[in-house]
């Protein structure tokens, strides 16, 4: 195996990994990026020559896969589907700070997207490492944090935001989870704070107006510019994310030009 060639994006997380052909990876280098993906949490691989059946293939290395229940996929190589935005398009998918699918109670375990058209700037993904916005926070917020659990809910940001898309079903989820505030990654074993703004609702035992101040507090902390890296796209980019360590957030600032990704969703698995 050779040594994976790896450029960090940022002290808080993420990395670029330069000199692999995800087509034709290896025992050895399967570890390798799979150590990488745990340790830098969001990793990238530019310039990639796939076909939508080896992006599928590249996902299920990760785990089995979820069908999206908003967005068709694309015919023959179920369940990867598309995300598009347009030049006329204003409402991007997943601009708030998230993990996907967090209001059900098994949320999926990655997210990777496979870059088909970038626009000539902008577009890029922010992400913050929940790994660090638990550790940076003081002694008296974790011992008060780690027996708190949150209700978590599918919300008009997340309606709004499919609703608008192109390529969407009718389907809709209705969803509804409580989970730990503090989480235990299943694999790495460490902890994590999971303040999602986009479906995050109120503490368990507390009302909304009671919870708001805390939830305020926890999302500005987990998303401070020293906890975030961020990702330009180029078009053949190949990026995964551990959606269990990570928020994410699209940024919406290339209006008047196209974007279009290749998206699978590695599935999740029970909580511990
Ligand atoms: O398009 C992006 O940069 C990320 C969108 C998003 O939130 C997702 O794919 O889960
Ligand atoms: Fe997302």
């Amino acid at each position: 195996m050779k040594k994976l060639e790896i450029r960090r994006l940022a002290g808080a997380m993420g990395a670029e990994i330069l000199n692999v052909d995800l087509a034709n990876v290896d025992e050895e280098t399967w570890e390798a990026i799979h150590d990488a993906y745990l340790q830098h949490i969001a990793i990238f691989f530019p310039n990639q020559q796939l076909d939508v059946g080896q992006f599928r293939a590249w996902g299920m290395r990760f785990g089995s896969l979820d069908t999206h229940p908003y967005l068709k996929p694309i015919e023959g190589f179920a369940p990867v589907h598309e995300l598009y935005k347009g030049p006329a398009d204003k409402v991007v998918f997943g601009g708030e700070w998230h993990a996907d699918f967090t209001f059900l109670p098994v949320y999926p375990q990655a997210i990777s997207l496979y870059a088909q058209i970038t626009p000539a700037y902008g577009g890029d993904t922010l992400y913050a490492n929940r790994y660090l916005a638990y550790e940076t926070l003081p002694q008296r917020y974790k011992d008060l944090l780690e027996s708190m659990e949150a209700v978590f809910s599918i919300t008009d940001f997340y309606e709004g935001n499919v609703q608008l898309m192109r390529n969407k079903i009718g389907k809709q989820v209705s969803g509804g989870a409580v989970h730990k505030v503090v989480q235990v990654h299943p694999e790495t074993g460490r902890k994590n704070l999971l303040a999602c703004p986009a479906f995050i609702k109120h503490f368990v035992g507390m009302t909304v107006p009671e919870s708001k101040p805390l939830i305020e507090f926890l999302v500005r902390h987990s998303t401070r510019p020293e906890l975030t890296a961020r990702y330009s796209w180029k078009k053949n980019t190949v990026g995964i994310w551990d959606n269990r360590a990570a928020l994410h957030y699209a940024i919406n600032d290339y209006a008047g030009m196209e974007r279009h990704m290749y998206r699978l969703v590695v599935s999740g698995q029970e909580a511990n």
